[in-house]
């Protein structure tokens, strides 16, 4: 990973974007970025919706072999931050229902009824690492399209619940975060 590029622009775009080969559905890489001390976690702001924190993630492209290699381009474009990648936090799906269910509450009474429910395949794929941050740099891509900051365990947990992501506050869980003691 020492050879890794950071380049000075983001990505953009799906048409690089990689799905899983099983159950089609779209594979997304990140960072759980911690202080050294590990009491602190830095989340970005959601570009979407600037008033939700989330991780920095995103979709793998098709010239990525390694997940850890969309993990930190993604958490350098969006956070600025370098580091070491110290532990895998393996995958999580997305299982929320197809957005045509929602769409169509008709189609989402007949699925439930029909027992469906759990039929659908994963939206999204995610596989998040733990880094350890080493520097933050003041220029990095998404520097003028979104906030970072630090949070502890218990304010990034309640971040995560309010933007309603499951996945991302299961990826911490997974990590070695200190979380204070009750
Ligand atoms: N998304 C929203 N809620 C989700 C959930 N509960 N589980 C799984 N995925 C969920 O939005 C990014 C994506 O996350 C959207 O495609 C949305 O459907 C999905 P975001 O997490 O709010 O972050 P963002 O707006 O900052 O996202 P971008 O960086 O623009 O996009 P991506 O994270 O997809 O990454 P990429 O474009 O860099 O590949």
């Amino acid at each position: 990973m020492s050879d890794y590029v950071r380049s000075s622009t983001a990505r953009i775009g799906r048409q690089n974007q990689v799905y899983s080969e099983v159950t089609g559905a779209r594979l997304v890489a990140g960072c759980v970025c911690l202080s050294k001390d590990k009491t602190q976690v830095l989340m970005v702001q959601s570009s979407a919706h600037k008033q939700k924190w989330v991780l920095p993630k995103g979709g793998v492209e098709n010239d990525e072999n390694d997940f850890r290699i969309t993990a930190m381009r993604e958490t350098w474009e969006e956070a600025g931050a370098i580091g070491q990648i110290v532990k895998s936090l393996g995958s999580i799906e997305d299982m929320r229902p197809p957005k045509e269910w929602n769409k169509n509450l008709k189609n989402f009474e007949q699925a439930l009824s029909d027992s469906d429910v759990n039929k659908h395949p994963p939206r999204s794929e995610f596989h998040f690492y733990e880094m350890i941050v080493d520097t933050l740099a003041e220029e990095f891509p998404e520097r003028h399209k979104r906030d970072r900051k630090w949070f502890s365990y218990e304010d990034c947990k309640r971040e995560l619940l309010r933007a309603k992501r499951p996945e991302l506050l299961e990826a911490l869980d997974r990590s070695n975060i200190v979380r204070k003691l009750s």
